[in-house]
């Protein structure tokens, strides 16, 4: 496969909204690749969500990805967000080279994966293709549940993880990884999503308020956050603001 330009990488994800494409550019970003979100790109110069939706009906690979995001890259296509992860940190020097430390990593990122599910299904707990405005009723009690226990179990557990870590302000050794990243933006987009649940939980997760400031402050990140390249939160993507479902205030 030859891509077009010069770029290295082609990401192909929906146009408007951070979503789970937010992680792998998060990850082009901070390690300086060049890649084109190519839905981004106008109607005439191939882009939109109709040709997103026909790129995934291509024939060019056998490698057909199941949904976006997606990465097609001079040797092959390859989907699912943490396996794209997997593939950039270990080309790009964004994961541990050890053996243990690579399926760490990996391991940490399919918990996020696990995570943004959760947090995607409180404001869709009983389904993708339906309004939220027609399940308003379930999403407050899955949001409550999401609030009382989930969100703990898993900040908690991620918390813990970076405070093992010796070496480093992330997960493992003293170099920032993929799902550093990841971190960053699951912090962020909860921050957006229950700002009164976050500010009352602020203090219980210091280090994860630490690896968000770190990440936002890498110079590559900063500058990718201040750009038009960075799709402002909005309530089409994975982390919605809902008053409703926050903590009470
Ligand atoms: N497990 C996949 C999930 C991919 C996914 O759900 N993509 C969404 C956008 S964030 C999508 O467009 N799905 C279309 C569908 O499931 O029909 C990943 O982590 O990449």
């Amino acid at each position: 496969m030859t891509l077009p330009q010069a770029s290295l990488y082609e990401l192909w994800y929906w146009p408007t909204i951070q979503g789970r494409g937010e992680f792998v550019r998060l990850s082009l970003e901070y390690a300086g690749l060049s890649y084109v979100d190519m839905a981004r790109r106008s109607d005439e110069e191939g882009g939109g969500e109709e040709a997103l939706v026909r790129s995934l009906k291509r024939t060019d690979t056998t490698y057909v990805p199941f949904a976006p995001p997606y990465l097609v890259s001079n040797d092959f296509v390859i989907g699912q967000t943490a396996n794209i992860l997997l593939f950039l940190g270990s080309r790009h020097g964004l994961a541990p080279e050890d053996e243990a430390g690579w399926h760490w990593v990996h391991q940490l990122q399919l918990t996020i994966a696990d995570f943004v599910v959760e947090a995607h299904d409180t404001h869709h707990p009983l389904g993708v293709g339906q309004y939220y405005e027609d399940q308003k009723q379930a999403a407050q009690r899955r949001s409550e549940e999401f609030r009382a226990s989930r969100v703990d179990k898993y900040l908690g557990y991620f918390e813990g993880v970076l405070k093992r870590n010796k070496d480093g302000d992330g997960v493992y050794g003293s170099e920032l990884t993929y799902a550093d990243l990841s971190l960053f933006q699951v912090v962020e987009g909860m921050h957006y999503a229950f700002p009164r649940l976050m500010q009352q939980k602020r203090a219980k997760y210091p280090k994860l308020q630490r690896i968000r400031e770190i990440v936002a402050a890498s110079p590559r990140v900063a500058a990718y956050l201040k750009s038009e390249r960075r799709i402002s939160f909005n309530e089409e993507g994975i982390f919605r603001h809902y008053d409703e479902l926050d903590a009470p205030a």
